[in-house]
């Protein structure tokens, strides 16, 4: 008999097998340059999380520990157990684990994330820390999410479709529950990168903001071709209205 993970562990961070997580982890990616006034504050982020339309908030550990009541807030915590600034300006990443699935816990995660970027010099060393987390994660059931993003001297291009489908693909490889990684640019190289990833489920990254409509267009291809959902930051709560685009996001990926 082989071993299968138990199939419903994604149940605590997806609704109807669909998912959309709220990222906020860009404080820690690429300082407050992101983030005016209202948003700097976590309270207000976790306000949007809150409202309903999202399946999970991403959430450094600093920022879990210091705002996330989980007895006033419904929406389910995935903690980002590894992290790095954008100051070292490093060619080839290497994005270090700062918490572990036990603090996780304790913050109130049901689900954890972890950054590989794959082609960098320093992948095996992401991919053994990931190993590990997996290991653990397993023991409490939480599911794991990765973002798998190309980077690196050998990485010529990050949104090179075929890349994007290798990422898919270790992910996969490496035991990821879901894996979150960019939009290739078209349906048809999406769909692959969809068919690479296995049983591994697909949620995409956002970007950097993006006028709505052309926004809400790729989500509808990406769900069209198989992602089970996003995992965006700034598209929602750098729009003067982020629950009213929250709203259509979760319009599209739940096809009402
Ligand atoms: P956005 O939707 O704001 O792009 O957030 C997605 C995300 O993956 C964050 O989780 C992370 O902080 C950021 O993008 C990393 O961006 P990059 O490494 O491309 O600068």
């Amino acid at each position: 008999m082989f071993f299968q993970k138990n199939t419903d562990i994604l149940k605590n961070i997806t609704k109807d097998g669909k998912a959309l997580f709220l990222a906020y982890d860009q404080g820690i990616e690429h300082g407050p340059t992101d983030f005016n006034d209202e948003n700097v504050d976590p309270q207000y982020i976790l306000k949007i999380a809150d409202s309903g339309y999202f399946t999970g908030v991403i959430l450094q550990k600093g920022v879990a520990e210091k705002y996330f009541d989980k007895n006033k807030y419904k929406v389910p915590l995935i903690v980002k157990l590894n992290g790095k600034t954008n100051l070292a300006k490093d060619i080839d990443p290497y994005s270090p684990q700062i918490c572990t699935v036990e603090e996780a816990l304790k913050y109130g995660a049901k689900a954890v994330g972890y950054t590989i970027y794959i082609g960098s010099e320093f992948e095996s060393m992401m991919v053994s820390e990931f190993g590990r987390i997996e290991e653990e994660a397993e023991k409490y059931g939480l599911p794991v999410i990765a973002w798998m993003y190309p980077r690196g001297r050998n990485v010529k291009n990050e949104k090179d479709p075929t890349i994007i489908a290798y990422a898919a693909r270790v992910g996969l490889e490496l035991g990821a529950d879901i894996v979150k990684i960019g939009y290739t640019g078209d349906p048809k190289s999406f769909r692959w990168v969809v068919e690479s990833a296995g049983k591994t489920k697909v949620v995409v990254m956002g970007g950097s903001k993006e006028p709505e409509e052309e926004f809400l267009e790729k989500t509808k291809i990406v769900i069209e071709q198989g992602a089970i959902g996003l995992a965006v930051g700034r598209n929602i709560w750098q729009s003067p209205e982020p629950l009213v685009i929250s709203k259509k996001i979760a319009e599209v990926i739940w096809r009402k």
